[in-house]
């Protein structure tokens, strides 16, 4: 692994880490991204008819279904190793601060105990009326087809709609999290920015306003992406292996 000497010492000594994750931290779990080129679901899947409150207002069923087709997916999937790698730092420095867009449990699974969601959560539905969180059953449904539609349960309170606990497009990002990461981005000593294309707003700003505040930036990713330029560094490869090696090489086990 190519780290600069420097740039290990600057990383050593940094009290606060900040390690914001998108989809391609969980690819190799088997979660598909959004934009990959072949897999991505916004590749295969028309976003705006899914992941819009619009959407669900037009046609409940379709995007309940969809969404607990992708639930029983994060159901089945593990932890890989750049979720454990993250979770073994939490251990190695003075502060840790996790943000992830992903809606999948997946860094909590691997033993990271404080995640802050800022796109929500897949497993955790609530009413579309009155906002109560709903507890839903393990899906049982058939492998992905076209009848996948599904109706949404309805809320033991009010009757409503239960929605996805996700955040669509057009929709704010939940406040207390979001507060809690932009103060974060803005006051760390290191961001590691791992496996996100980066062109989500208002969350790929995060990692702007750390470069902004002189942070130490790491971005891992497969890709390229619009960052690549603008990071202290930029490690090319898959999270499940550079994360491992990134957090072995800099902060190794006591
Ligand atoms: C690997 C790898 C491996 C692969 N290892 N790497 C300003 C400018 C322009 C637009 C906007 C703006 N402000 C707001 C907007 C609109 C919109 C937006 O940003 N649109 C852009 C797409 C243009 N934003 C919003 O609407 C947000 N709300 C908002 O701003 O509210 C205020 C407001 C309200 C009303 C009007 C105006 C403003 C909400 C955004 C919600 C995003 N929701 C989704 C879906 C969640 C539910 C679900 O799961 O279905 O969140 S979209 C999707 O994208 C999901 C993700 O969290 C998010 C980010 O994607 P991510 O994680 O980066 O995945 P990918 O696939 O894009 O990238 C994966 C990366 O991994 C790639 O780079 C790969 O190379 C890499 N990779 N394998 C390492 N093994
Ligand atoms: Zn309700």
């Amino acid at each position: 692994m190519d780290v600069p000497s420097e740039l290990i010492q600057r990383l050593k000594s940094a009290g606060h880490v900040v390690v914001f994750t998108g989809a391609g931290v969980s690819a190799e779990s088997g979660i598909p991204t959004f934009r990959d080129r072949q897999t991505g679901l916004w590749t295969n899947f028309d976003a705006q008819s899914l992941a819009t409150p619009e959407a669900f207002e037009r046609d409940p069923a379709l995007v309940w279904g969809w969404y607990e087709w992708r639930r029983c997916r994060v159901l089945a999937s593990e932890p890989n190793a750049a979720h454990r790698a993250i979770a073994a730092l939490a251990g190695r420095v003075r502060r840790l601060t996790l943000i992830t867009q992903n809606v999948d449990d997946l860094h909590e699974r691997a033993g990271s105990p404080e995640v802050l969601h800022l796109h929500g959560r897949i497993c955790q539905p609530y009413c579309s009326a009155c906002g109560r969180e709903h507890a839903v059953a393990r899906p049982q449904l058939p492998e992905p087809d076209d009848e996948r539609r599904l109706e949404p349960p309805r809320c033991v309170h009010c009757g409503g709609r239960i929605r996805p606990g996700v955040v669509w497009f057009g929709e704010c990002l939940p406040r207390r999290p979001w507060e809690q990461a932009v103060e974060a981005a803005r006051g760390c000593d290191a961001f590691l920015c791992i496996g996100t294309s980066s062109v989500v707003e208002p969350a790929a700003g995060l990692t702007r306003a750390a470069i902004v505040a002189r942070a130490a930036t790491i971005q891992v990713n497969i890709d390229a992406t619009c960052l690549d330029e603008l990071v202290t560094l930029n490690l090319r490869g898959p999270a499940a292996t550079m994360l491992p090696r990134l957090v072995a090489e800099v902060w190794p086990e006591a």
